[in-house]
């Protein structure tokens, strides 16, 4: 008999049509690694040397002015700019280019430079919400802009830059890949079925519960059938949205709810601020109506075992398919077990 949780196997991933292998027998105990001492100093709520800080100097002669909630500025060294022209290059069938416009801008959180999103409150984070509401709609209603892409990469191990909580926004004139593939298969499955890929991949987590991390009257944090990163999470809403500027007033509340528990744990799983990418999928903004999207966040963190052992995607993973070792249900079971309590308020 066929077991998930001892025979080797590959699982599908329904958003992008790709394999990840899961090996469990790999990881009988996974969850007796060594364990770091943690550390509970913070960040000073300002920092003189900081450039998202309030008041302080930017590139290029930019100075931010003494914010008091989110703050919103466009990417000093943007990496798609908006007026770029020219024709598509294509030698051959061989050698193949496009022009690609776009908007980056970055957005902080908070003016406290020692704040993270777990720390904050439910009421902080709702306003971060309503302002990648009024970015995506704004920024998708360029006309040269087909998609908006809403991300945080967390951690010197994720590449950020700055630990000032803030996140980046990336406007395009295309739809990149990972959207695009999501997009294609959810198309696929309305008009297979008739309904919504993720409004019924919602209702089996509910209701099966195993991989289930916690959960409101709108949305949950899911480890994806799918999972590749060790700890990921989807969030995902009952109802169906296919974007962020949809939500309802008590719909954003119960997804700031969410977003901070979620993050709780991940801090609590080693106790110490835990790294990752995060980013929202939502309808591409070219216009047309994308009845078959359902919007969702999903989060990718790199860490396997302890604060400083984390997952690579190296060997087989580049050249074959992902791979996994703890099964995603006891990622999530792990994750269930963990205090929405931050670890810095334990005594
Ligand atoms: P990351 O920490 O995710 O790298 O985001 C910080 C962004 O801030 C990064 O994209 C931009 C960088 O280009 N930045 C400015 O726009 N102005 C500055 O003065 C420094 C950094
Ligand atoms: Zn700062």
């Amino acid at each position: 008999m066929f077991d998930l949780n001892e025979h080797s196997h590959r699982r599908f991933n329904l958003l992008t049509g790709e394999w990840v292998i899961v090996s469990p027998h790999r990881t009988k105990r996974p969850w007796q690694g060594q364990t770091e001492t943690s550390s509970r100093a913070f960040l000073p709520s300002y920092d003189p040397d900081c450039y998202l800080c309030p008041g302080n100097d930017r590139a290029g002669g930019n100075v931010n002015p003494l914010y008091e909630g989110v703050f919103v500025f466009d990417n000093d060294f943007a990496a798609l700019q908006p007026d770029v022209c020219g024709n598509e290059l294509n030698d051959s069938g061989l050698l193949i280019a496009r022009p690609e416009r776009g908007v980056a801008r970055v957005l902080c959180f908070s003016p406290d430079h020692g704040l993270t999103l777990p720390r904050m409150e439910r009421s902080e984070i709702r306003a971060v919400i309503d302002r990648w509401a009024d970015e995506y709609v704004d920024l998708g209603n360029r006309d040269f802009i087909d998609h908006v892409q809403i991300f945080e990469n967390r951690g010197e191990m994720m590449g950020a830059s700055n630990p000032h909580p803030h996140c980046q926004i990336w406007a395009s004139e295309s739809v990149p890949n990972e959207p695009a593939k999501e997009l294609a298969r959810q198309e696929e499955y309305l008009e297979k079925t008739g309904g919504c890929l993720l409004c019924e991949y919602f209702r089996l987590e509910i209701e099966v519960g195993e991989r289930v991390v916690c959960e409101n009257e709108f949305f949950a944090a899911i480890v994806p059938f799918w999972a590749v990163y060790p700890f990921e999470v989807m969030i995902l809403g009952r109802d169906h949205r296919g974007s962020i500027d949809e939500l309802g007033g008590d719909e954003r509340d119960a997804l700031a709810d969410i977003l901070k528990r979620l993050t709780t744990r991940y801090d609590n799983l080693f106790e110490t601020p835990f790294p990752y990418s995060m980013g929202l999928h939502q309808r591409p903004t070219d216009g047309r109506e994308h009845a078959a999207v359902h919007f969702h966040a999903h989060f990718y963190p790199p860490l396997l075992r302890s604060a400083t052992v984390r997952k690579f995607l190296v060997g087989f993973e580049i050249l074959g398919s992902p791979q996994r070792d703890i099964t995603p249900e006891s990622a999530a079971e792990r994750l269930r077990g963990l205090s929405e309590s931050h670890y810095s308020t334990f005594a």
